[in-house]
């Protein structure tokens, strides 16, 4: 866990110092699209789950995309226990986290606000396809277990 966490913070200040990069460039036209929310999910304050790559589904997993506002405590309630290939996180302000487990159990990996994962099977050099259960915005974290995350 604390290599993984590490990872994530490492990947966070290059993510940071290439924004920084950009702008000192003045290079906005080229950022712009990366914020571009995908078809689908352009509705701000959710982050939206697929069961393909790129943002697309997969018919033989489940033939529609799911989004959530707060969070999900078990993602087998809507059908999509182990099914996601790809996330994106349009949220108005925090970062998403998603976990291997039901219940904040087990790893996770965290999606940065407006920014995405087409395809989960690569995450910081972790393979994540039709592996998560669980999924949150930070700020509902502490929600965990109770109706809001149902
Ligand atoms: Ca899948």
């Amino acid at each position: 866990m604390g290599n993984r966490m590490k990872q994530s913070w490492s990947r966070t200040i290059a993510a940071v110092a290439a924004g920084a990069v950009l702008a000192i460039g003045g290079v906005v036209a080229v950022a712009a699209p990366a914020n571009a929310a995908p078809s689908g999910c352009q509705t701000q304050g959710k982050s939206c789950l697929w069961s393909g790559y790129d943002y697309g589904t997969d018919a033989a997993q489940n033939w529609r995309m799911l989004y959530f506002e707060y969070c999900i405590d078990n993602l087998g309630n809507y059908s999509y226990n182990d099914i996601t290939s790809s996330a994106y996180n349009y949220g108005f302000s925090d970062n998403a986290r998603f976990y291997e487990h039901d219940l904040q159990n087990g790893y996770y990996f965290t999606i940065l606000r407006h920014d995405g994962k087409p395809n989960l099977n690569n995450v910081n050099g972790q393979n994540w396809n039709d592996r998560i259960t669980s999924a949150y915005f930070t700020g509902a974290l502490g929600s965990k277990g109770t109706s809001r995350c149902a």
